[in-house]
């Protein structure tokens, strides 16, 4: 680090644990060890200082000092992130900005379906304080027992129901932000049409605190569901499931919320390695849907929809069989399934994951296309393609083969995620559907995105942040 930038730094740790006071600073190695490492451990940095503001002013406070002294600035949420975006840089010039304190639900507005909640809050409680108004707040994601809202915003998460209800970026209404140079962007409105100019809310989503710091959002609520049915159901290959889906959508009146593909390994990993999960079907097939139809009516027949549909495909050919849950118990099941295939799949081994979108109809062909160019490179290797089929995006994951040496199968990452990605550009599809970019995807992006595209975002940046302060080294490339 250069002479100026550590006393940059030094002033910046001693003037922000002035600010903040103990309650609001963490500077002891051993508790700031948890914010040096990501979710998948894929990336270790270093930081003298974990600042947790409690509220906006100071947050705004602490964002104007670093401002002032060039100092940077990692925000850092429920640290569930895939990409490495809330991990710092191993240069110690950065410091960790946590919004877990700023974790107050502001407002719940029951008649205008809105909820005001500041970052911090932890996905699940705006979840249960939506619920305890008879209001749904629909983003629903594995990790939301610690993802905040402030992260899925940053990231622009997708999770288990964007198919009805969208992605974090559908749900949110308006934002309040700290800016780089440290001034509060107001931006936390209620309404459903505004149309003031450009946009600003949406640079912010999915801009992984590169920025500015989002310490509160204005989140759209819906109907509470009076009336949910869950099927586990064996298809007969991902056409299948396709066509499927379009059924069940125009079957149902567009009630689908949940429609998740998963391949028999899924369901042998979930089994191997998590306790409590268990197969809802007799005997095996090769792939699977979840799938979820839901309302907000009492009595809306869905029962009936779904029983309907699953015997007309069945005798089609599309459906090989089916389980519907009777029971809350019986559907927790059937969702634990589903949401336990990462932890498998880490507990099964190393593996090289693509989170990846193509049109829903292109899902079939594109599968069939990657996966013989992953077989080309690895014959035995495994995999484990599974996700939001409803949003066309899949997780399109290799697990080593069985046995296999993990450092010898990592060393084919770049050549395999070279051919699965350019069979996404072939589709014009995304090399990162819900996950972002972070330190993970740069060079990536550098390669995929548009170059109009990529000058603008450089030049987005730059405008809002001129000193290069908000998250170096995370999304844009160099
Ligand atoms: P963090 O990991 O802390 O941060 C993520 C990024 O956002 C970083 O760049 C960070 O700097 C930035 N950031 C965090 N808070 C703020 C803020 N207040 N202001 C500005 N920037 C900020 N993702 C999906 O999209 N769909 C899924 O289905 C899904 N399932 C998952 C299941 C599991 C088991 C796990 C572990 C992860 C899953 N994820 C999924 C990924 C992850 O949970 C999401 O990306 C989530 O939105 C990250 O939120 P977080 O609070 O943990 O953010
Ligand atoms: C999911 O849908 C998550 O379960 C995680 O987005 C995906 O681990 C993965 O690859
Ligand atoms: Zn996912």
């Amino acid at each position: 680090m250069s002479k100026d930038r550590t006393a940059g730094l030094d002033a910046a740790v001693e003037r922000i644990s002035r600010a903040l006071g103990p309650a609001g600073c963490i500077t002891e190695p051993e508790r700031i060890a948890p914010y040096l490492v990501d979710f998948r451990n894929l990336y270790h940095g270093e930081t003298r200082l974990v600042a947790r503001p409690c509220s906006t002013a100071e947050t705004s406070e602490v964002v104007a000092i670093c401002h002032e002294l060039g100092v940077g600035i990692v925000p850092h949420g429920g640290n569930t992130g895939y990409c490495g975006g809330a991990t710092p840089g191993t240069g110690g010039d950065e410091i960790v900005l946590s919004l877990a304190r700023m974790n107050r639900i502001r407002a719940l507005d029951a008649a205008n379906f809105t909820i005001t909640a500041e970052a911090g809050c932890i996905l699940a409680d705006v979840k249960a304080a939506a619920e305890a108004a008879d209001r749904l707040f629909p983003l629903s994601l594995g990790s939301e027992g610690s993802c905040q809202v402030g992260g899925n915003l940053a990231t622009n998460a997708g999770g288990l129901n964007a198919l009805r209800y969208g992605i974090a970026r559908d749900l949110a209404l308006g934002l309040e932000v700290v800016l780089p140079d440290g001034r509060v962007l107001d931006g936390l409105t209620s309404l459903r049409k505004d149309n003031t100019g450009y946009d600003l809310r949406d640079l912010f989503i999915g801009a992984e605190g590169t920025l500015g710091v989002i310490t509160a959002a204005s989140l759209k609520l819906f109907p509470a569901l009076r009336s949910v049915e869950t099927a586990f159901i064996a298809v007969a290959d991902p056409a299948a499931a396709v066509e499927l889906l379009a059924r069940l959508r125009a079957a149902s009146g567009d009630a689908v919320s949940t429609f998740e593909y998963l391949p028999r390994i899924a369901i042998e990993l979930t089994t191997r390695h998590v306790h409590g999960v268990v197969d809802p079907l007799g005997r095996p097939y090769d792939c699977y849907v979840l799938c979820e139809v839901s309302s907000a009516r009492e009595a809306a027949g869905l029962r009936e929809v779904l029983e309907g549909c699953l015997e007309q495909a069945l005798s089609d050919g599309l459906v090989l069989d089916a389980a519907i849950a009777e029971s809350i118990a019986q559907r927790n099941s059937m969702w634990k399934l589903r949401e336990s295939v990462p932890e498998a799949q880490r507990a099964e081994g190393a593996s090289i994951k693509h989170d990846v979108s193509v049109p829903v109809a292109s899902l079939p062909a594109f599968m069939a296309e990657a996966t013989a160019a992953v077989l080309a490179i690895i014959p035995m290797a495994r995999m484990v393609t599974y996700g939001h089929v409803g949003d066309g995006n899949l997780h399109f994951n290799v697990s080593e083969p069985a046995g296999a040496d993990r450092a010898a199968f990592m060393l084919r990452e770049a050549e395999i995620q070279g051919a699965v990605h350019e069979i996404v550009r072939r589709y014009r599809g995304s090399i990162s559907a819900e996950h972002g970019i972070g330190q993970l995807k740069r060079a990536q992006l550098a390669r995929h995105k548009d170059p109009v595209a990529l000058a603008v975002m450089h030049a987005i940046k730059q405008s809002l942040d001129p000193r290069g302060i908000m998250n170096r080294g995370k999304v844009l490339p160099d």
